[in-house]
């Protein structure tokens, strides 16, 4: 990676393409080797193999359909989710949604190895200080679990966008974290390169995106301006975790195959905050 990556810099150049993202495949067991990397911002894309076994994911697909919490979003951002939608929302508005949806979000787990607790071991375990973010005194939700299901040009399910602005201009524990990862763990997702998440080379500066009219919440970023950006399209595997630099633009591609090819995301973040002297998890 390049200068691109650093974020928040008013004068990046977002115009000049550079070289692409580059992925690293690893297992839990060496995940230690990569943490520093995506904390300080010189990794962007790292894939972890075979976090959930297949029992596990099917028993936490089943928890998502069977959730009562289950409901389809309605902010302009189309997916079916359980658990708390933080997207453009202030702190009370957010802590209603917790207290409406986050218990659903927690079940998804039960009766099966809670993945993001195995994530949050290792980062530990590599010896970071870790817990989650805190809002207004009450522990941040960790992850909430969702189907895109954008019907717009190109297979794109989820627009682009960048997740900067929402870590930045949030008011919250975890606004000054400079390289916000994004989590992300599919417990279904379809056979074959018939969906990616699709990782630019570019974060875009304050200046472009208030141009476009999305500084607050960095979506969503029209497809055909990416068209000369370098990319990495990404295709993980059921059971496997995505970590990605949550600052870069990324979109999430799916061809309309099989009514069988159901693509489930359980997802949040973290980062480190120098400020809490720690890295911190939140949604
Ligand atoms: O579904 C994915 O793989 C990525 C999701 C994403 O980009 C997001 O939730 O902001």
């Amino acid at each position: 990676m390049n200068s691109l990556v650093t974020p928040w810099n008013e004068s990046l150049d977002v115009s000049v393409p550079a070289r692409a993202p580059a992925l690293v495949e690893t297992d839990l067991a060496s995940l230690d080797e990569h943490l520093d990397g995506l904390f300080d911002g010189r990794l962007s894309a790292v894939l972890i193999k075979r976090v959930a076994s297949d029992q596990d994911c099917s028993r936490i697909f089943d928890n998502f359909m069977r959730s009562p919490g289950l409901y389809q979003r309605s902010d302009g951002v189309s997916g079916r989710m359980v658990g708390t939608n933080a997207f453009m929302k202030d702190t009370a508005a957010m802590l209603l949604d917790y207290l409406r949806n986050n218990g659903y979000a927690e079940l998804l787990f039960e009766g099966a190895n809670n993945v993001f607790r195995l994530l949050y071991d290792a980062i530990e375990d590599a010896g970071h200080r870790f817990r989650p973010a805190y809002i207004n005194g009450v522990p941040s939700p960790t992850h909430r679990a969702t189907i895109w299901d954008d019907s717009c040009i190109e297979q794109l399910v989820l627009k682009a966008h960048t997740d900067w602005p929402q870590v930045r201009h949030s008011g919250r524990e975890y606004s000054d974290v400079t390289h916000p990862i994004a989590v992300n763990f599919y417990p279904r997702h379809p056979d074959g390169k018939a969906s990616c998440v699709r990782l630019y080379d570019l974060v875009p500066t304050a200046h472009w995106l208030r141009e476009r009219g999305i500084h607050a919440g960095g979506y969503p970023i029209d497809f055909a301006e990416l068209h000369e950006v370098p990319y990495l399209d990404i295709v993980p595997s059921s059971g496997d975790m995505l970590l990605f630099a949550a600052a870069n633009v990324h979109s999430v591609f799916q061809a309309r195959g099989h009514a069988s090819d159901v693509r489930l995301n359980i997802n949040g973040f973290i980062g480190y905050s120098r400020r809490a002297n720690r890295v911190l998890a939140w949604v």
